[in-house]
């Protein structure tokens, strides 16, 4: 079973994730990604939805237009996970 962070490697995995912020409800991180269309928006949603797949942990998130806000927490953790940090890098090196 997949165990929360504790502060301190909470602290240290958001420092490395300056774009992400902390949800409370759920526990978790969240970031708001804006594209030109919603094309764009959609082939950044299938790009992800195969990276979460493969890696069995599955974004909470929502779609309108050009715009995908996304929350990364471990249900089975009951929040905050080292697999969140891991999809969360993983979805940024998407966009670089
Ligand atoms: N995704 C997320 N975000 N958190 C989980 O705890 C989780 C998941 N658990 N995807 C996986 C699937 C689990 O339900 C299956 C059975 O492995």
């Amino acid at each position: 079973m997949i165990a929360k962070l504790d502060e301190a490697q909470r602290a240290a995995a958001l420092a490395d994730l300056p774009e992400w912020t902390v949800t409370n409800e759920p526990d978790g991180i969240r970031r708001r990604f804006t594209f030109g269309d919603f094309n764009q928006a959609l082939g950044f949603m299938t790009r992800v939805a195969l990276i979460a797949e493969k890696a069995d942990h599955h974004p909470e998130w929502s779609n309108v237009y050009n715009r995908v806000d996304i929350i990364l927490t471990t249900h089975d953790a009951g929040g905050l996970s080292q697999r969140d940090v891991d999809m969360a890098r993983a979805i940024d090196g998407l966009l670089r």
